[in-house]
C-alpha cells in the first residue's frame, strides 16, 4: 500500500513540491513554478524586488500566498495523489520575516475556498514586502544588538551565530525602529517558513530550531527564545513571535480551504516547516550526528550534524538545529565553482584539462598555495578580494590548478576544525562533484572517504521525508535512517578513498595553509 507524503520548498525564485511515497522509496509526484513567471503582477526579478539601495533586497510575501494556490491547482491538474497524502511538511528560505496583523488568525481560520487565497489574506499584512536573505541593509543593527547583548562572543555562544546583516532579528529591529507605527500594528512574525505553514494550517504556526536558530533570537542551547536577545533587539517582541517547538511537531489537519478545494485529504497533517538548509540536511541524508556533505556549487557549502551545540567562536560556522534532532552547522565558501572556473579560464582551460593538470601535480603541489579570494570570502571573513599566492608562479598553469582546489579543500578542513569531530565519511553533491580529481583531493585532504550524492531538490525532499518522519513519530517510535532509507543513497560506485601517503602530506601542509591564510588575512583585511 502506497504511502504519501508532500514537501513544499519556498525558495527565493520558486515553489517546488515533491511526493514520495515511503512504501516503494520513490518520488511519486514532482512539480515547481517560478514565482516571476507564475505570479507577474508583483513584479519580481529573480524572486525578489530591488530598492534604490543595492542592500536592499525584499519580497511580497502575498506573492507566495499566490504561488501556494496555484502550485496546488497545479498539482490536481497533473494528478498528484493529493487525496491519499498522509502529512505535509514544507522547506523555506531562511531569515525572511513576515509581517501580520491582528486579523491574521481569524482570517486564516477561514479560508474560503470560494475566493482565491490573496482575497482571503491581503488584508493580514503590517508590511507588504518581506525583507529576505539577501537584504545587508542591518550592519547598524547588528552592531547595536551585538553591544546591547554584551558582545559577539557572547551572542555567538547563546545564538548560534554572531550578528549577521540577513538574520530575521536585526531585520525586525530595524523595521522597528525605522517604521514605530507599523511595527506596533505588527501582532505576528513569521519566518517564510512558519507563514507557510500557517497558510497550509489555518493558523499561526510555530518555528522549528532549524529555521529558529536564524534569527539572533533563540538560545541554541535550550532551543527556546532567549529573552536578552530580544530585549536587545526590539520592544514587545515575545509577544509577537510564533512558539518555537520540535521540527516534528503536528501543527493540526490541513485547513478545508485545501480539502475542498485541491482534494487534500482533510485529515493530512501539517508538520512544522523548517529552513531550506536544514532541510536540505535531511534530504541529503544527514539524519545522524557526526556526518558530513560538502556541497560544490556556485558558493561551497559545508554541511555537518552534531550531537552536543558546541558554536564557532569566529562565528564563521553558523549552528542551526537540526530537524533530527542535535545540531547542524553551515559553513558557506563564498569562492567555490567560481574560483574554480577563474582559474580555468585565466589558463583557457576545458574541465578535462583541469582535471589532466590535478594528475599532474603532487599532493602538498610542491609547497605551492593559493588563496583564491577572487570575490569577498565569508569564511574566512575576506573585505578586499585578490588572489595570493605563495611559493606559486603565476606562469605555471598546472600547480595553479592543483592550488585553488587545495586552498579550498584546506580551507574547509581548517574553519571545521571548531566541530571538534574529524568527519568519518562525505557525502559530496553540486556540479563540480561530478569532477573525480577534485572529489580525490577533498578525500586527501580531508582524510576519510569521499560519495557521490545527485540531488536537484535536496530541500524539498528533506521536507517530505520530514512529514514522512513526524507521521510515523506521532505515531511511536520511529529510527531516521528508517525514513531516508532508499532516498538518499550515494551513487553506487561512486566512492573515493583517501590515500595515505597524500593523507600524510595534507596533515602537514594544513599548518602552511593556516599560516598563509593568517596572513593573507592582515594583507586583505588590514
Ligand atoms: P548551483 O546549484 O549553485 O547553481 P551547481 O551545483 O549546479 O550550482 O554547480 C554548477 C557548477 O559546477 C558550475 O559553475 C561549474 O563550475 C561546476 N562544474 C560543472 N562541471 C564541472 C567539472 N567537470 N569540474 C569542475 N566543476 C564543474
Ligand atoms: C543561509 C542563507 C541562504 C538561504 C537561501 O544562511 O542565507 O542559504 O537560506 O535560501
Amino acid at each position: 500500500m502506497s504511502e504519501y507524503f508532500l514537501g513544499l520548498d519556498s525558495s527565493t525564485q520558486s515553489l517546488t513540491a515533491i511526493v514520495i511515497d515511503l512504501a516503494t522509496r520513490k518520488i511519486a509526484f514532482e512539480a515547481s513554478l517560478n514565482f516571476d513567471a507564475a505570479c507577474p503582477r508583483f513584479g519580481t526579478k529573480n524572486g525578489v524586488l530591488r530598492d534604490a539601495d543595492p542592500r536592499v533586497v525584499h519580497a511580497p510575501p502575498l506573492m507566495w500566498v499566490e504561488a501556494l494556490d496555484k502550485l496546488f491547482a497545479q498539482l490536481k491538474e497533473k494528478g498528484a495523489p493529493l487525496a491519499q497524502v498522509k502529512a505535509i511538511a514544507g522547506s523555506g528560505q531562511q531569515h525572511g520575516s513576515v509581517y501580520l496583523n491582528k486579523f491574521a488568525p481569524a482570517a486564516l481560520a477561514a479560508l474560503d475556498p470560494a475566493r482565491p487565497l490573496t482575497d482571503n489574506l491581503d488584508h493580514v499584512f503590517s508590511r507588504s514586502t518581506s525583507p529576505i536573505w539577501m537584504d545587508s541593509s542591518t550592519s547598524l543593527e547588528c552592531d547595536e544588538i551585538t553591544a546591547g547583548f554584551g558582545g559577539r562572543a557572547e551572542l555567538i555562544a547563546a545564538t548560534g551565530s554572531a550578528a549577521f546583516e540577513r538574520f530575521s532579528g536585526p531585520q525586525i529591529r530595524k523595521f522597528a525602529e525605522h517604521d514605530p507605527k507599523a511595527y506596533g500594528e505588527t501582532a505576528h512574525i513569521a519566518l517564510v517558513s512558519s507563514f507557510m505553514a500557517s497558510i497550509l494550517a489555518g493558523k499561526i504556526a510555530p518555528l522549528d530550531p532549524g529555521d529558529g536558530a536564524g534569527m539572533n533570537l533563540m538560545d541554541i542551547a535550550t532551543k527556546q527564545w532567549n529573552a536578552a536577545a530580544l530585549n536587545a533587539t526590539a520592544p514587545e517582541l515575545a509577544k509577537k513571535l510564533p512558539p518555537l517547538a520540535p521540527s516534528w511537531q503536528v501543527i493540526g489537519p490541513v485547513h478545508g480551504y485545501f480539502a475542498k478545494k485541491y482534494g487534500v485529504a482533510p485529515d493530512a497533517q501539517c508538520v512544522a516547516w523548517s529552513g531550506d538548509n536544514p532541510c536540505s540536511v535531511i534530504g541529503l541524508g544527514l539524519v545522524e550526528a557526526g556526518q558530513t556533505a560538502i556541497s560544490l556549487g556556485t558558493s561551497d557549502t559545508y554541511f555537518g550534524t552534531m550531537s552536543e551545540c558546541r558554536t564557532d567562536p569566529n562565528g564563521e560556522g553558523h549552528v542551526f538545529g537540526s530537524p533530527a534532532g542535535g545540531y547542524m552547522t553551515l559553513i558557506c565558501f563564498k569562492n567555490g565553482s567560481l574560483a574554480r572556473e577563474k582559474v580555468r579560464d585565466l589558463y583557457k582551460l576545458s574541465w578535462p584539462e583541469f582535471s589532466a593538470a590535478l594528475r599532474a601535480t603532487p599532493p602538498g603541489n610542491n609547497g605551492g598555495i593559493m588563496l583564491p579570494w577572487f570575490d569577498p570570502e565569508i569564511t574566512p571573513r575576506v573585505l578586499k578580494p585578490g588572489i595570493h599566492r605563495i611559493n606559486l608562479s603565476a606562469a605555471d598553469a598546472a600547480a595553479n590548478c592543483r592550488a585553488v582546489v587545495e586552498g579550498q579543500m584546506l580551507s574547509m578542513r581548517l574553519h571545521s576544525q571548531w566541530m571538534g569531530l574529524r568527519p568519518t565519511k562525505i557525502f559530496a553533491t553540486g556540479g563540480a562533484s561530478a569532477n573525480s580529481e577534485i572529489m580525490q583531493i577533498m578525500a586527501d585532504v580531508m582524510g576519510c572517504p569521499v560519495y557521490r550524492i545527485e540531488t536537484t531538490a535536496s530541500a524539498a525532499l528533506g521536507a517530505a521525508l520530514r512529514a514522512a518522519h513526524a507521521w510515523h513519530a506521532a505515531r511511536g517510535t520511529v529510527a531516521w535512517p528508517h525514513i531516508v532509507r532508499g532516498f538518499t543513497e550515494p551513487v553506487s560506485g561512486s566512492e573515493i578513498k583517501p590515500r595515505s601517503d597524500a593523507v600524510a602530506v595534507y596533515d602537514k601542509h594544513i599548518h602552511a595553509y593556516a599560516a598563509a591564510e593568517r596572513q593573507g588575512l592582515l594583507t586583505a583585511n588590514g
